[in-house]
């Protein structure tokens, strides 16, 4: 099949991003002018592609091309977004504690009343799951009738000028709740379980065979009993607990990130973390070298030349939104 019959089906059958990487420049500059004016109102107008080629309206890659111009749109939002600047937002429990979820470390947190090793510590599993069910049991109840506050929805707004990346500590997904579209959980996530034995547990011991690749949404809290149907292992909270390895951290990524935000003049907002805990911590020195950057706490710590915004996240994160939307 014709090369160029072939860029149009992948074009129709494929997301920009996955496309770009193949296009010769000559065909990235033709989409990319054609996407750019594509007009919403009148979808309808069929890319030239065809015209290169010499074919007529009849031919099978006209009707492709038709096809394709309907995706021209999501091509006009892919350079939009290319375009963009990047923010790379790094959270911790102070970004979700006045939608009412506890923090861990202030008065009245998680660990005054629960002894972290207990609960959320890979041994801790081993010697009683029960126990450590019961307490993410609690927390999920506690999450259930949560809502995003007016900080969430900020931050779902910056989208509409920025390329805005949530890398957060947060195991609620207030931030989705709100709008946000890229959030990577570092720390796992509340309403997802998977196989005791599940394969992205990595421990320094290593002496246990993490082998099963089961995980499945958590619509009701895991109960002791609760059986992986592939191999037999108790399910547990897909959350990622002390002395377990934190998986999703994409270093090559990051590094991208950190050039991006850096080089492109973007921003680096860390919100509502006391930073205690790692290899998570290790953000806010990665970033440093950003220009643009901020500390958002009830009580910021004095870090580098990062600018402190002292006060409640629900508060502040607006007020800082509309300054860099402005
Ligand atoms: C690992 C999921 C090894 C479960 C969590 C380097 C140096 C030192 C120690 C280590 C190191 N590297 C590793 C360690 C050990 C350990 C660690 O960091 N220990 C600390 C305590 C010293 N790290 C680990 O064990 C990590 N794993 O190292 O594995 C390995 C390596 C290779 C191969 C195999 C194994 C795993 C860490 C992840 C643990 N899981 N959560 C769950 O949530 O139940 S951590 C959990 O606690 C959260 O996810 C978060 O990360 C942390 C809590 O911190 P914050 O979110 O910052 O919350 P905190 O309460 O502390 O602060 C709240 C802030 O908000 C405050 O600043 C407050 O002022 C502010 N605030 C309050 N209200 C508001 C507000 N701000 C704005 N508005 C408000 N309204």
């Amino acid at each position: 099949m014709d090369t160029t019959i072939q860029l149009v089906k992948m074009a129709t059958e494929r997301s920009p991003e996955e496309i770009v990487p193949f296009l010769p420049d000559v065909f990235q500059k033709r989409i990319r002018q054609d996407a750019m004016d594509a007009d919403p109102a009148n979808p309808k107008r069929v890319f030239h592609m065809g015209s290169w080629a010499g074919t007529t309206d009849e031919d099978p890659f006209v009707k492709e091309t038709r096809t394709f111009n309907e995706g021209a749109l999501i091509w006009k939002s892919f350079f939009e977004r290319e375009n963009m600047k990047t923010v790379i937002v790094f959270s911790g429990a102070g970004l979700s504690a006045d939608s009412g979820i506890p923090t861990f470390r202030d008065s009245g947190g998680l660990w005054e009343n629960h002894n972290v090793e207990d609960v959320a510590e890979h041994e801790a599993w081993f010697r009683d799951k029960e126990l450590v069910l019961r307490f993410y049991e609690q927390r999920f109840n506690g999450y259930k009738d949560c809502k995003p506050h007016l900080g969430h929805e900020a931050l779902a707004r910056l989208e509409q000028k920025f390329k805005v990346v949530h890398i957060t500590q947060n195991i609620d997904d207030l931030l989705e709740q709100a709008g946000c579209s890229d959030v990577r959980h570092l720390h796992g996530r509340i309403r997802s379980k998977k196989c005791e034995w599940h394969k992205d547990i990595t421990t320094l011991d290593g002496d246990r065979k993490f082998v099963c690749d089961f995980k499945a949404e958590m619509i009701e809290p895991v109960k002791l009993g609760e059986l992986c149907p592939k191999c037999g292992g108790q399910m547990r909270p897909d959350v990622v607990w002390f002395n377990e390895a934190v998986g999703n951290l994409n270093y090559d990524e990051m590094k991208d990130w950190c050039k991006e935000v850096k080089y492109n003049d973007g921003i680096f907002i860390c919100a509502g973390t006391s930073v205690q805990v790692y290899p998570a911590g290790y953000m806010v020195s990665f970033f440093s070298q950003v220009k643009n950057k901020f500390i958002v706490d009830r009580k910021p710590q004095k870090i580098a030349d990062y600018e402190l915004i002292e006060g409640n996240a629900s508060e502040t994160l607006p007020v800082l939104v509309d300054r860099l939307m402005s």
